[in-house]
C-alpha cells in the first residue's frame, strides 16, 4: 500500500478531487500553504494499492496546469535616500508537486 501527498494549486483541486473520487479512490483533501510564495494552495492524501500509484500520478497530470506566478522579491535597505523597486520574480509553480510513500492502513 501506498500514500500519495500532492500538493497541487487551488484552482487544480476541485476538477482532480472529482475525477479521483469518479474512479473510485478515497481523497482526504487538506488547506495548506507553499512556503515560499506563502499562498494557498491544495495537498490531498490519497491511499492506494501498489498498482493503482501510476493510475493516480497519470490522474494528477491530466488535471494540473503549470502557471507563472511574480512573486515581489523584499525592497533592499535605501541608502542616501534613495528607492529602487525590485524588479518582480517570475516563478513556475506546479503542475502538481507528488511524494509517494509506504503505508500501512489500520481502520479502527
Ligand atoms: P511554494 O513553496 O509556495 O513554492 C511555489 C513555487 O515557487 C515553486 O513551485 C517553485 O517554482 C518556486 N520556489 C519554491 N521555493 C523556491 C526557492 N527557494 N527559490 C526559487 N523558487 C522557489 P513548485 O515547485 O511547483 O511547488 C509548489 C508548491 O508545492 C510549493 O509552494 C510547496 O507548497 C510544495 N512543494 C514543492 N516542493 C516541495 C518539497 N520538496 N517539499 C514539500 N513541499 C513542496
Amino acid at each position: 500500500m501506498k500514500l500519495i501527498l500532492a500538493v497541487v494549486q487551488y484552482q487544480d483541486a476541485g476538477s482532480l478531487v472529482d475525477a479521483l473520487t469518479e474512479q473510485g479512490f478515497r481523497v482526504t483533501k487538506l488547506s495548506s500553504q507553499g512556503g515560499f510564495l506563502r499562498e494557498g494552495n491544495v495537498t490531498l492524501l490519497i491511499s492506494v494499492e501498489d498498482t493503482q500509484v501510476n493510475i493516480v500520478i497519470k490522474t494528477v497530470r491530466e488535471h494540473c496546469s503549470t502557471r507563472t506566478r511574480y512573486v515581489s522579491p523584499m525592497p533592499p535597505i535605501a541608502e542616501s535616500g534613495e528607492f529602487y523597486p525590485p524588479a518582480p520574480l517570475e516563478v513556475q509553480v506546479g503542475g502538481a508537486t507528488v511524494f509517494v510513500l509506504k503505508a500501512e492502513s489500520t481502520r479502527l
